[in-house]
């Protein structure tokens, strides 16, 4: 939480700087630079750290680190993880990672500054900011993949007596998913930061080009090495990477739906088999990050094609997410409208991708804005309106209250207009042509004059989402200290994390009595519940007669 509200702050100079360019920057402003002002090098790497933060430090711990640590053995009936200890290691690499990633910032030339991607050569000539950025994701890869062998070895082992795959609540599918992606995209991209630290400390030249010019001089390396094996094995990663973020933002929202329009989730089945072609898919589409690149026509005609490819499993289970919404008795609260904010947003996140995904309309869009306000519908209100959805959802499980549901529609309608206005002004800029990465947002350019205006707005609404998130912060505190006292299952659920552990859950052994189950994971408004007067069958209840 700390490290997304830290990555927010860099994202609102950078937008400060955007809106008013060479105009001192409020408040922050003497921490950046003499004059006050963010220099176009600070620029740089505050964009670079936004992204490594944003995805590495902030999204994953929390999606998959603490979501997943949690939910996922209270759902799956087990006492813990698999493996305690394999946990605690992944829990204090990553603390390493983290701090090493803090502490570059204190670096005499700054912090690393080559984009999140860390594109070779620039990244091997660029600062030795850039080595501390290596090292950390060293260390925050290894965090990961020690966690996904815990995940792994948990689902498939620690499952309760009747649990069977098909009676997995969706949360637990998408985190074991995402475990697999982990655990095979990581190593590529641990090996490539492992050269490029190399190519910096040891005079290799994995990803140095012979006869390469800085300046005026030719570089002192051996050379021969290849700059666009970098891109290979960071995109190999780093597609795989948004499934990770996504994934299991929708099994959150799985859950809060079922939950909250309390009927069966709408074809559980083939939403299963297409989050596991997915997640398959997911490997073999990451050259369309590359079109540009001069692959030659039937390379691209191949990445297009498994990219139109992946884009029917998302759709299927964005489909089944709607449908499920048909009928239903909705129960509007805080976490029911951040999931159903999720919907739309990451809709249009994802069709917005389908023409970067072509490599003739890429060619113009590629490195535009266009393609910032794409990812930033799936990853912004799409994947973290699905975080918040899952912490208004879990906070009575965690801390046996409630939180304040006053305070939570602030946050979520004042989020949702802001969010809006932040990313779809993008898309104008973008197919405008304005070029992403530009330390003014264009001023100098002639083509993005007739856009330039939105920047202002941008930053406003950004301002305006942050102003917003004191409403979360207070309701957190507030809710802590003196919310609403609720019974274990909060929220009329099936799943056992809610009917059959008590919140908050025993220490170490987290239920009373490990529940067997006997039914599906979304049981609502089925066949008179059980001869009951609720509308819902715990899973662990046993089938009458
Ligand atoms: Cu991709």
């Amino acid at each position: 939480m700390f490290f997304l509200l830290f990555g927010f702050c860099l994202m609102l100079i950078m937008r400060w700087n955007l809106a008013y360019p060479s105009e001192v920057v409020p408040i922050v402003g003497k921490l950046l630079s003499e004059e006050g002002m963010l220099t176009p090098d600070g620029y740089n790497s505050f964009g670079a750290m936004h992204g490594t933060i944003m995805v590495f430090l902030g999204v994953v711990p929390l999606a998959v680190g603490g979501f997943g640590n949690y939910v996922l053995p209270l759902q799956i009936g087990a006492p813990d993880m698999a493996f305690p200890k394999i946990n605690m290691a992944s829990y204090w690499s990553f603390f390493v990672g983290g701090v090493l990633m803090l502490a570059s910032f204190f670096m005499p030339q700054g912090t690393a500054s080559s984009g999140w991607t860390m594109y070779a050569p620039l990244s091997i000539i660029a600062e030795t900011g850039e080595t501390i950025w290596l090292f950390g994701m060293i260390f925050l890869i290894t965090s990961s993949l020690l966690g996904s062998v815990n995940f792994i070895a948990t689902v498939i082992q620690l499952r309760t007596k009747g649990l069977t795959w098909m009676r997995l609540p969706f949360f637990v599918w998408t985190q074991f998913v995402t475990a697999f992606l982990l655990l095979l995209a990581f190593p590529p991209l641990e090996v490539a930061a492992v050269f490029q630290l190399m190519d910096r400390l040891a005079g290799t030249s994995f990803f140095l080009p012979s006869g390469l010019y800085v300046g005026t001089e030719v570089l002192n390396v051996a050379g021969g090495g290849s700059p666009l094996l970098w891109q290979h094995l960071f995109w190999f990663l780093a597609h795989p990477e948004v499934y990770v973020l996504v994934l299991p933002a929708m099994g959150i929202v799985a859950e809060v739906l079922a939950n909250n329009t309390r009927k069966p989730l709408w074809g559980y089945r083939s939403m299963v088999y297409s989050l596991i072609f997915l997640g398959f898919m997911s490997f073999v589409v990451w050259a369309h990050h590359m079109f540009l690149t001069g692959m030659g026509t039937t390379m691209a005609a191949f990445f297009q094609t498994t990219t139109m490819i992946i884009s029917i499993p998302s759709i299927i289970i964005l489909s089944a997410f709607f449908i499920s919404l048909w009928g239903g008795s909705i129960r509007f609260n805080t976490p029911m409208l951040f999931a159903l904010g999720f919907l739309p947003m990451f809709g249009i996140g994802g069709l917005t991708g389908l023409p970067l995904g072509l490599a003739s309309a890429d060619i113009h869009l590629h490195d535009t804005y266009y393609v910032i306000g794409h990812f930033h519908y799936v990853v912004a209100p799409g994947t973290i309106f699905a975080l918040f959805a899952g912490i208004y959802y879990w906070f009575p499980k965690v801390t046996g209250k409630r939180m304040n549901e006053g305070l939570g529609k602030i946050h979520f309608y004042g989020s949702f207009i802001c969010m809006n206005g932040v990313f779809s002004p993008m898309f104008i800029q973008g197919l405008a042509g304005v070029s992403r990465r530009l330390y003014d947002g264009g001023t100098t350019y002639l083509h993005a004059q007739p856009v330039l205006q939105w920047n202002e707005f941008m930053t406003m609404a950004a301002l305006g989402l942050g102003l917003f998130q004191f409403f979360f912060i207070a309701n957190l505190f507030i809710s802590l200290a003196k919310g609403e006292k609720v019974s274990s299952n909060a929220w009329d659920a099936t799943t056992l994390e809610w009917a059959a552990a008590p919140s908050p859950p025993l220490p170490h052994v987290n239920f009373e009595k490990v529940p067997d189950v006997y039914r599906g994971p979304y049981e609502y408004n089925t066949d008179g519940a059980n001869g009951q007067n609720r509308d819902f069958t715990p899973q662990h209840e046993a089938v009458k007669g």
